[in-house]
């Protein structure tokens, strides 16, 4: 089923994907940036790194809920055209789940209250505050969609730790991975103690400033941490031993549940013979070198035994602000027009609250496929000459100037040519 998330996180995805795989390519060499030990390039795990994946409970619609009490105790569907896109924990008791159809929903949950979740607005606008309360505790926070954020806290720890020296952390807060015990003369154990600490302090700052609740993962890494965010759902947290990292790792049951490895890869894989962890694992580097080359064949290596060196990369400000929408029931271009208009006065409020002046319009078309998301997507794009934007910071920021209405007259031959021939 197709997923609904906003064309944001669909950038945000695509990026990822190969943004996993290339990040340990040093660009001068073309080898992996970090030296390997044995065959398969598995260095990269510094145990004294400490990260905290955050993952907010049922998102869209805890937001809902926070705008309105009166649905807190109901179960809640988010409805986008006729999926539920997700839904409360209340929802989920009577075994309404995350992407269903809205009438498969209904017949699990008769009393199910839908909202509409088509207008991201809110949804974007608590996830930009969620993260800006995150860095308030660490400058190197990374956003991952909407609702997830790794934090890398090792700076906190190392203060945390100096500052208790005289009484050390012997216990964990939360929940720790496969009940490990914690073992205070390891070093790398009371690290992952003291952030757990850390972490229980960043979710009650969520909660008490913005009434969200979420899922937290500890761990020396962000692969492992947020593998081990989700094990305890919801409003919980769990702190990862290194002891209990392979246990985690191949407790997977396909190399696509490995956070980084989506679907081209994971199809890649697959054509290879590789669909459980220890499949990957297992294979000779050598042939996954000829599939992906070098860099990302170590990558693929090192993810698959837990272990992943990429910092936690700040994200700041978005660098680009997108609409979507399905041009369901535009059969002619004059109606798509309008709908282009319509998606661009929306865009114009968000860059007039955002500030800064956007110097390029992109406009991507994407044919519907039932079976491929990724298919037939096509771009064009513009320089926007600073006239353009005037309005923007007046009193009337939303009314679209005039040659902004060209720039879409100029995108019309590709919007014709992409406009399906039944259609018209
Ligand atoms: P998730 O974190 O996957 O889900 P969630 O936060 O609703 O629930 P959980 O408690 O299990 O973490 O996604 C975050 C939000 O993204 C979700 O609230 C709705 C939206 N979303 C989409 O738009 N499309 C999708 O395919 C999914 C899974 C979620
Ligand atoms: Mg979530």
């Amino acid at each position: 089923m197709r997923s609904l998330r906003d064309s944001e996180d669909e950038a945000e995805e695509e990026e990822e994907e190969a943004g996993w795989l290339c990040r340990a390519e040093s660009p001068s060499s073309g080898r992996p940036a970090v030296p390997c030990s044995k065959t398969l390039g598995r260095s990269g795990n510094s145990p004294s790194r400490v990260i905290v994946h955050i993952d907010m409970d049922c998102f869209y619609a805890q937001v809902e809920m926070i705008r309105n009490p009166e649905l807190r105790n109901k179960p809640l569907g988010i409805q986008q055209k006729y999926i539920v896109v997700t839904c409360n924990y209340e929802a989920r008791k009577f075994g309404v789940t995350k992407l269903m159809l809205i009438k498969d929903a209904r017949e699990k949950c008769p009393q199910l209250v839908l909202v509409s979740g088509e207008d991201l607005t809110p949804y974007r606008e608590m996830s930009y505050k969620a993260t800006e309360l995150l860095e308030e505790f660490s400058p190197k926070v990374e956003r991952l969609g909407f609702d997830e954020n790794y934090i890398d806290v090792t700076e906190l720890v190392d203060k945390k730790l100096q500052e208790d020296r005289e009484t050390p952390e012997v216990l964990v807060c939360g929940h720790v991975y496969n009940d490990q015990k914690l073992n205070v003369n390891d070093w790398a154990h009371t690290r992952i103690a003291a952030g757990s600490h850390i972490a229980s302090d960043i979710r009650a700052a969520l909660y008490n400033r913005l009434g969200l609740t979420g899922c937290a993962g500890i761990a020396s890494n962000k692969l492992l941490a947020k593998l081990v965010s989700g094990t305890h759902k919801p409003n919980q947290q769990t702190a990862l031993l290194h002891d209990s990292q392979s246990h985690l790792i191949n407790s997977l049951d396909h190399v696509k549940r490995i956070p980084g490895i989506g679907c081209k890869t994971n199809k890649r894989l697959e054509s290879l013979g590789l669909s459980r962890i220890s499949d990957l694992q297992a294979c000779p580097v050598t042939l996954l070198e000829k599939e992906f080359g070098s860099s990302a064949a170590h990558r693929l290596q090192m993810l698959s035994h837990g272990e992943d060196d990429s910092p936690v990369a700040p994200s700041g400000p978005p660098q680009s602000i997108s609409d979507e929408d399905s041009f369901k029931k535009c059969s002619t271009v004059s109606e798509v027009k309008m709908k282009m208009e319509e998606r661009l006065k929306n865009l114009l409020i968000r860059i007039a609250k955002d500030g800064r002046s956007p110097h390029t319009l992109r406009l991507t078309i994407r044919q519907f496929s039932p079976t491929n998301k990724w298919f037939n997507r096509e771009s064009r794009q513009c320089p926007i000459p600073p006239h353009i934007i005037q309005n923007i910071g007046t009193d009337n920021p939303f009314l679209l100037p005039p040659p902004a209405c060209d720039k879409i007259n100029a995108f019309c031959p590709f919007v014709q040519q992409s406009v399906r021939p039944s259609l018209l």
